[in-house]
């Protein structure tokens, strides 16, 4: 399928998807959105795909919402049409693991769109910021909400009062990265932490995102007894046989996702 704004490519069991708006440092606008959930979509149903990468360019990962499509909107408008509200709806159904590589801005929508990701990896000329506070508005797909959980109340309270940016090794440092890599490497190092998820079974990297995205939503008591249910349940699966005996005859497991 060819898309105006996303460059897709499949590489080995890898879905690669770049934000390609270069002139406007990849804003988020109604298009690029709505393609990247068909990509996200095509990703999903497709049964090579066992991992997808989301990246934007050198410069900029995304600068945030399209300031130009939004400016002249009113409540209707946006309450009516629910904006953005369908068009991110396909990234939080994934049920395949999606990394964000970001180098350079992720402001606003664009820190959004990579926390909804299961992790971030960042090269070190990244910038993160929710600046919606310049433009009289708040963010609107996720910011106050998890930043606040990755980061903490004091700094995430910071970042949206006063709009500022936060460079990659305060993000590191804050839990709002995995790690931090030189850009020049950021595309080799996100490929290759995908290609080595797609090597373990599907079925079991599915059920660790349903765990950990579980740790959001639950107690602690319900969480660690929804662990150990799906723990249990792992043992009626050939992954696992497949996963143990590979162990214990000292060889590479071939896990077929079932
Ligand atoms: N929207 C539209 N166009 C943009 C955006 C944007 N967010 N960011 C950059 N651009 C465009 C610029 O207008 C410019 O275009 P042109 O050449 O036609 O004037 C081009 O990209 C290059 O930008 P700059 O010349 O500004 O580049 P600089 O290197 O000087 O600056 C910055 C880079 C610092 C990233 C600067 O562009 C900037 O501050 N951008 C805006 C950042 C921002 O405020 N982001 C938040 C937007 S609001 C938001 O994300 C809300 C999300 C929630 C939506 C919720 C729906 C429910």
């Amino acid at each position: 399928m060819a898309y105006e704004t996303l460059i897709v490519e499949t590489e080995d069991h890898v879905a690669l998807i770049k934000l390609n708006r270069p002139e406007a440092l990849n804003a988020l606008n109604s298009q690029l959105l709505g393609e990247l959930a068909e990509a996200l979509k095509a990703a999903e149903e497709n049964e090579k795909v066992r991992c997808v990468v989301i990246t934007g360019s050198e410069k900029a990962f995304a600068a945030g919402a399209d300031i130009k499509e939004m400016a002249d909107k009113s409540f209707v408008d946006m309450f009516m049409s629910d904006f953005f509200g369908t068009e991110t709806e396909q990234l939080l159904k994934m049920r395949k693991p999606v990394i964000a590589a970001v180098a350079g801005y992720a402001l606003g929508g664009g820190c959004e769109l990579a926390m909804m990701c299961d992790f971030i990896i960042a090269a070190d000329n990244a910038k993160f910021g929710q600046p919606e506070i310049n433009l009289g508005v708040v963010a609107g797909i996720g910011g106050t909400q998890r930043l606040t959980r990755f980061v903490g109340k004091s700094k995430s309270m910071e970042m949206h009062l006063t709009g500022r940016f936060m460079d990659a090794d305060e993000a590191e440092r804050s839990g709002l990265v995995s790690r931090v890599v030189p850009a020049k490497k950021l595309m080799d190092e996100a490929m290759a932490a995908a290609q080595k998820i797609a090597e373990k079974s599907l079925l079991t990297t599915m059920a660790v995102k349903e765990a950990v995205n579980r740790s959001y939503e639950m107690t602690l008591r319900e969480g660690l007894l929804f662990e150990r249910r799906l723990f249990h349940s792992l043992f009626a699966t050939e992954d696992q046989s497949e996963g143990m005996n590979a162990f214990l005859e000292k060889r590479e497991a071939q896990f077929r996702g079932k």
